[in-house]
């Protein structure tokens, strides 16, 4: 399986806006789609037409929401593999190729800091035709820089082309920007879940190439290593072509692909977050996620070792604080 990308996200420093792609499927061909095979709890994602004064409400409270009859991609509504082929240039662009259904993201930067860590998917160079024969085998952004300015998000730092095989899963994960996820062809199931659902979801540690990704397989958990999965709740949501979806920063998301429709592209538009101009007590769940990166961060820069990391902070709190 394969698809195309841009660089993944939360590594702004190398960002450069690219298309982002991904194929083929060697060994997987379960249809999860349609059925929810998860035994978590999933309420509805709100959806809303743009003009429902709710949308606001909810972006400003930093809720997701599915906004439907958006402009944001109608310059982009007639793309298809066909035209993208004709038009995208003939430059050479990153696949990701998979064995399975699968694209967990992974940073290469941090692959050095973990010995033996095996990448989940294989980054190719094709151009766009080559990418389509294998996938075969087998902006209008006005409204949207209202809510930049409405919301004091920063700037936008890039957007996303994802074209993408049927059923495709991008695994659970957050980023660290503000999201507006724009559906052109195709549809995709979003699983979404709030930040305060942290110690439910075991991210891996903040050195490792899966920084910001789950470590539960959410189709296939398992309970004895994570067994705050069961208290996982989230919502769930499809959006189709012309909807947007606003995913707020460090909200976790799983996407798949719808399995029946061929194409699948959507665009995202990644924005910084705004400025906080006066810190509030208690802290919101996302600013605690943000400070428990920090401290990852200063314990690992400091003790120069990330096997370091765990003793050092067990000797911290057990005992004293437990
Ligand atoms: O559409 C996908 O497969 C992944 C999209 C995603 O994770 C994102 O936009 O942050």
């Amino acid at each position: 399986m394969a698809r195309s990308l841009v660089p993944g996200s939360g590594e702004f420093e190398n960002w450069k806006p690219a298309p982002k792609m991904a194929a083929s499927y060697e060994n997987e061909s379960e249809n999860r789609f349609n059925g929810n095979s998860f035994s978590i709890p999933f309420q509805e994602i709100p959806r809303f037409p743009k003009s429902d004064k709710r949308v606001n409400e909810l972006i400003s409270c930093k809720e997701p929401v599915i906004v439907t009859g958006s402009d944001l991609v109608g310059s982009a509504s007639h793309w298809s593999l066909d035209y993208l082929a004709e038009n995208i240039g003939d430059g050479t662009f990153n696949v990701y190729k998979s064995a399975s259904r699968k694209f967990k993201y992974y940073s290469d930067k941090k692959m050095q800091a973990v010995h033996e860590f095996a990448p989940p998917t294989q980054l190719l160079e094709m151009r766009f035709q080559e990418f389509m024969k294998l996938i075969r085998s087998k902006t209008n952004t006005n409204s949207e820089s209202e809510q930049q300015q409405g919301n004091s998000w920063g700037q936008l730092t890039s957007n996303l082309l994802l074209v993408g095989m049927p059923g495709n899963v991008t695994p659970v994960h957050y980023d660290e920007q503000e999201n507006l996820f724009a559906q052109i062809r195709g549809s995709k199931r979003f699983l979404l879940f709030h930040p305060d659902q942290f110690e439910n979801l075991y991210p891996y540690p903040v050195h490792h190439p899966h920084d910001r990704q789950s470590q539960v397989d959410l189709e296939n958990p398992d309970y004895e290593q994570f067994p705050n999965v069961r208290n996982l709740h989230g919502y769930e949501g499809v959006v189709g072509p012309g909807d947007v979806l606003y995913i707020p920063m460090y909200w976790w998301h799983q996407v798949e692909s719808c399995p029946d429709s061929e194409e699948n592209i959507s665009v995202n538009f990644w924005y910084m977050a705004g400025s906080v101009e006066k810190i509030e007590h208690p802290l919101s769940a996302q600013q605690k996620v943000a400070m428990s990166r920090n401290i990852e961060k200063m314990c690992l820069e400091a003790l120069g070792d990330p096997s370091e990391v765990a003793p050092f902070m067990k000797m911290l709190v057990l005992g004293r604080y437990t």
